[in-house]
Parts: structure tokens; C-alpha cells; sequence
């Protein structure tokens, strides 16, 4: 394991129990694995995403999505019945979308509840599967703007976010612009009240206002991160080349609950 507490970027060659329970901790902001999916996998699978298309997201122009994140759900019946019913069939899309490679989102699963001795689970809500495996794709020059990721918003008064302790970001990076790109992280924790008054009628604040990150992160192709996703965070505009991810949530409930994974 490499540490460095500066910046508190834990970088280690696996996902273990033990790199988990320090980021789970609070010992570590961020968990970086270099190198999760190899370059030749980062090639095939931003071909793959690329020929499948990606569509803007329903509540954050000019981001680019395949499959569908709950956010977008925005308490809704009508979307939320929509997720639910393309939940699967948008796994079976980024499956195919990376063949003949593992979906990597496929891969953090397994290796996660390989690691985590209560196991790993797809998250269930109203009894029922939820997506994971949300594929983004970032225009050169648009920055994702700065937010926080709160599960209970979109889902209030049900066990599942009841009972959450904490939330954290899943990225793995397979083609990420050599300048800018980068995630930037604020040490502050906003309460959900606060953070929907501060972004106004955006999905998110804007990043300049915010002053200086604490922290920023420049992914290098075939990175799995995992970051606290309870912080603020933003993606800084990358330059050149289009950015593009395949991303998650995981949820801590416990050191003997399972941990669960969706978008
Ligand atoms: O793409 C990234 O680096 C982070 C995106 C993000 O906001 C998230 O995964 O919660
Ligand atoms: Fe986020």
C-alpha cells in the first residue's frame, strides 16, 4: 500500500477488505486502483460505448449517459417506473456494449463481494433490481458540476436509504482526455437542504465559486476510483477528447451488513 497522507489518495494494486475499511473509515478520501482493466480492454470498450451511442441525461444537459442513473428519476412515478423496467436490460447493454471484455462494472462487483465478508449485492428499491453500470460520456470543455451524491433524495423514507451510512462514487476510467478531467474534491459536507438551495435550478453549483478543491484526482485509462461520495465533487473540463466512464455507487451499511452497488 502507498499513502500519501497530503492528499490522502490511497493507490494499491487490489481492492482488499483492508483498502476498503480505510476508505469506509475515513482514513482515505479516495481509493485508487491503476491498472483494474488493462489498456487494451480501455480500447475496445470506449469503441464498444462509442458505437453503442450515448444519450443525454433527462436532468443534466450535455452530459452523456448509456443506461440511466436514479438521480434522473427526480421522485417521478412515471421515470421511476421507466429505470425500473430498464434496469436489467441496460446491464445486458453495457455487457454487450464491452464485449468480448467482462463489463468492468461486472468485474468490481464480483471482486467486492470476494472481498467484503458479508458479500456485495445489487441494491434492491421497492423490491426490485436496480441498474448499475451507468456509462458517461463528458464533452471536452464542459465541466460536470460540483454536487454531492445523497441516495435518500430520490428514494426518502425507504429501508434501503434508511438505513445507508454512507455512500461512496465507483469510477473506472476507459478513455480520459490527457489534460483536464480531472475530479476535484471539497473536504466540506453539505446537508441535502443546503446543497439543492445553493444549485439554484442547476443540477449542480458551479465550480468556480467554490474556490480552489481540496483535492483534485487525474484518472489515468484502466483507474478504478472510489471516492467518499458525501463530499462535494465535481469533474474539472477536459481538453481534446471526449471522457468516458463507467460508474457506480456502493453503499455501507455496516461492518457485517453487505455492501450494495447501482447507478
Ligand atoms: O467521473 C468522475 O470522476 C466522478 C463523477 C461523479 O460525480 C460520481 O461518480 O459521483
Ligand atoms: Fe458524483
Amino acid at each position: 500500500m502507498e499513502l500519501s497522507t497530503q492528499d490522502a489518495v490511497l493507490t494499491d494494486k487490489e481492492l482488499s477488505k483492508e483498502n476498503l475499511e480505510a476508505l469506509i473509515n475515513r482514513e482515505v478520501l479516495v481509493l485508487r486502483i491503476p491498472g483494474f482493466i488493462d489498456s487494451e480492454a480501455c480500447r475496445v470498450i470506449s469503441n464498444g460505448l462509442r458505437n453503442h451511442g450515448y444519450s443525454d441525461y433527462l436532468n443534466a444537459p450535455s452530459l452523456g449517459r448509456i443506461g440511466m442513473s436514479y438521480f434522473e428519476t427526480a421522485r417521478k412515478p412515471e421515470i421511476i417506473e421507466h429505470y425500473f423496467n430498464t434496469a436489467i436490460q441496460n446491464i445486458k447493454i453495457l455487457r454487450s456494449a464491452c464485449y468480448p471484455y467482462p463489463c468492468p462494472i461486472d468485474t468490481f462487483r464480483c471482486v467486492m463481494d470476494e472481498q467484503w465478508p458479508a458479500g456485495c449485492n445489487l441494491q434492491n428499491l421497492y423490491n426490485k433490481k436496480m441498474f448499475v453500470g451507468l456509462s458517461r460520456c463528458m464533452k471536452p470543455g464542459i465541466p460536470l458540476l460540483a454536487h454531492h451524491d445523497m441516495f435518500g433524495r430520490h428514494a426518502p423514507n425507504t429501508p434501503e436509504t434508511d438505513s445507508l451510512i454512507s455512500q461512496f462514487g465507483v469510477n473506472i476510467y476507459v478513455d480520459v482526455p490527457e489534460a483536464g478531467g480531472e475530479l476535484a474534491i471539497w473536504l466540506d459536507e453539505v446537508t441535502d437542504e443546503e446543497f439543492l438551495h445553493r444549485r439554484g435550478s442547476q443540477y449542480g453549483m458551479s465550480i468556480e465559486p467554490l474556490g480552489e478543491p481540496d483535492m483534485t484526482v487525474k484518472p489515468e485509462n484502466g483507474d478504478l476510483i472510489l471516492f467518499n461520495a458525501r463530499k462535494l465533487h465535481a469533474v474539472l473540463a477536459g481538453s481534446g477528447t471526449e471522457r468516458l466512464t463507467i460508474s457506480a455507487f456502493f453503499g455501507y451499511r455496516g461492518d457485517s451488513s453487505p455492501l450494495s452497488v447501482w447507478s
